[in-house]
């Protein structure tokens, strides 16, 4: 009963597939103690949604990161007013997951890391398996997706888990990485797809800034015409943005469902 109108609610706000799992199935691989975020939780829903397939395939990666930028916000919108719902409906508390960001900038062994494992929360929730990317495969919609997830108060059961191996070890997302992030199986090289996937990231603006401080005027002013730093400028006010998506966007899996 619960879980039908929660289900409803956030294919209505847009959302694309919904699962439901009970907290104690969700496996917490080092993220932080769910409780320690909501101190009643006892169940996530899982929302998943796809990504534009023009924007993904596209060699211009603008278009790619206006998809994905679009993506988070929406979702970002939607995981909000679903929230809001679950509180007014059933009078409990929910806290929310976002789709990466805000995320701990003071991590563990300085490897970005989200507050919930979005991954192993569609996993418990019954929305896929993990492929050789690394990322969650879903029945519907393939690799194509972004989850949020709310953590709420109510008691729910977890859906059934998906069984079958959805990657067919094609291989060709390790292939497509131009980063070699994927090399190694069961583990994404965290540094190596940052470099490629966030160009105008954190790292870059940091080697910037120093390069900026130990120059002489001259090439000071130089700098500050710069192309990169035009473009870390942009970043700076668009917000996190990816120039690279190959291992979703070449995996064939469930794509014909
Ligand atoms: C930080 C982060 C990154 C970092 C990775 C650092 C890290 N900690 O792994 C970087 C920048 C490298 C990254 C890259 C990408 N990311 Co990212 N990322 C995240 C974020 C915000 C946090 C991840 C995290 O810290 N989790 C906590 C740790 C403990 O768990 P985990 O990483 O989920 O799980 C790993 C381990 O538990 C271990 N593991 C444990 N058991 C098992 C079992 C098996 C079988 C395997 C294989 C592995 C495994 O491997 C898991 C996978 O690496 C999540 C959102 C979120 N809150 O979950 C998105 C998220 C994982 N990213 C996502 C995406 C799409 C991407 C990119 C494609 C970038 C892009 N252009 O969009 C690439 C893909 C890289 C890849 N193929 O792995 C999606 C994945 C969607 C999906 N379909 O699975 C997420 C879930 C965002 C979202 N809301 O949808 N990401
Ligand atoms: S996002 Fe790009 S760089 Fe990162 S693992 Fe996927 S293909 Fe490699
Ligand atoms: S591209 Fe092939 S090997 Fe990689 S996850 Fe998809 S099905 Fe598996």
């Amino acid at each position: 009963m619960e879980k039908n109108k929660i289900r409803d609610k956030a294919l209505e706000l847009g959302a694309n597939v919904v699962g439901f799992a009970a907290i104690d199935d969700y496996e917490n691989k080092g993220a932080v103690d769910p409780k320690k975020i909501l101190p009643g939780v006892k169940s996530l829903v899982v929302l998943g949604y796809r990504e534009i397939n023009g924007a993904i395939e596209s060699e211009n990666d603008r278009s790619m990161m206006a998809s994905r930028m679009g993506s988070m916000e929406f979702s970002l919108k939607s995981n909000y007013v679903l929230s809001r719902y679950v509180e007014d409906e059933f009078g409990v508390k929910v806290a929310s997951v976002p789709v990466s960001y805000p995320m701990s900038m003071d991590p563990p062994k300085g490897i970005p890391t989200g507050d919930i494992s979005l991954r192993h929360a569609a996993i418990a929730a019954g929305l896929g398996v993990f492929g050789r990317h690394n990322l969650v495969i879903n029945p519907q919609l393939g690799s194509r997706i972004i989850f949020t997830a709310l953590l709420t108060e109510l008691a729910l059961e977890s859906d059934p888990p998906v069984e079958d191996d959805l990657c067919t070890q094609c291989g060709l997302c390790v292939e497509a990485c131009p980063a070699g992030a994927l090399d190694e199986e069961g583990k994404t090289h965290t540094f190596r797809c940052l470099k490629v996937s966030q160009p105008y990231g954190i790292g870059r603006a940091i080697r910037y800034i120093e390069r900026l401080l130990d120059a002489s005027e001259e090439e000071r002013k130089e700098m500050l015409r710069d192309p990169l730093f035009l473009s870390l400028y942009q970043a700076s006010f668009i917000g996190f943005q990816y120039a690279c998506i190959r291992c979703m966007a070449v995996c064939p899996a469930c794509l014909d469902a």
